[in-house]
């Protein structure tokens, strides 16, 4: 199976390319943003309570995400054409690595490479802004951002570190045309594939 972490900011194009990748290496897409937009949308009580974190830019307490990873990842990945995941947006913490990884272990599986979408900060505001002006996404406006950002740089980098030990991490110039960047990305996965 094919695992791969796609890494970044908030806005660095995560979600956007992910589109892309499942579609050409025939991956499920698990997108933890998309798990709890879709809660929320549902009025589930986890999804109240993620908004009342997302609204603010915090993160989900770990030990909410690290328990619906397992059953989201054997969902998504049942059926038989599956050849693999793109985790997206997930880990964004330390003890998310590590309960990933062990998740992993436990189905004989093993991450592939993890892609760092490298975009400087003034185009990640401008395009996250951008997309609140389109979409009305809630955490999508000036200050959210700068939080969502602080929280990135402190609590998310950590795992690059982590990643770059394990010799899985591969940055990628996260600026120019959406198709520029997939062939960036995917001329890197067919290298590790
Ligand atoms: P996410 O939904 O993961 O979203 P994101 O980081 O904001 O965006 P992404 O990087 O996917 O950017 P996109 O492609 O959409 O997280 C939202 C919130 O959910 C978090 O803040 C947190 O509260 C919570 N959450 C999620 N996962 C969690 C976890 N594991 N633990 C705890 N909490 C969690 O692109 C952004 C914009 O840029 C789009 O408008 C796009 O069109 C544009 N764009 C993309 N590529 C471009 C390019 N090359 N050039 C110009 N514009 C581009």
């Amino acid at each position: 199976m094919l695992n791969i972490v796609i890494f970044g900011a908030p806005g660095s194009g995560k979600g956007t390319q992910s589109i892309n990748l499942i579609e050409k290496y025939k991956l499920a897409h698990i997108s933890t943003g998309d798990v709890l937009r879709a809660e929320k949308a549902a009025e589930t009580e986890l999804g109240k309570l993620a908004d009342s974190y997302m609204s603010k830019g915090q993160l989900i307490p770990d030990e909410l995400m690290i328990d619906i990873l397992a059953s989201v990842f054997d969902q998504k990945t049942k059926n038989e054409g599956c050849k693999g995941v793109i985790f997206d947006g997930f880990p964004r913490t330390i003890p998310q690595g590590t309960a990933l990884n062990e998740m992993l272990e436990e189905r004989g599986q093993k991450i592939s490479a993890v892609v760092s979408l490298d975009v400087p900060e003034e185009e990640l505001i401008e395009r996250l802004l951008n997309r609140g002006k389109l979409t009305g996404r809630n955490d999508d406006n000036y200050e959210t951002i700068k939080a969502r950002l602080d929280v990135y740089y402190n609590q998310t980098t950590p795992l690059k570190e982590l990643y770059e030990k394990d010799g899985k991490l591969y940055s990628v110039e996260g600026v120019g045309s959406v198709e520029d960047i997939f062939a960036r990305i995917s001329a890197l996965i067919d290298r590790v594939n």
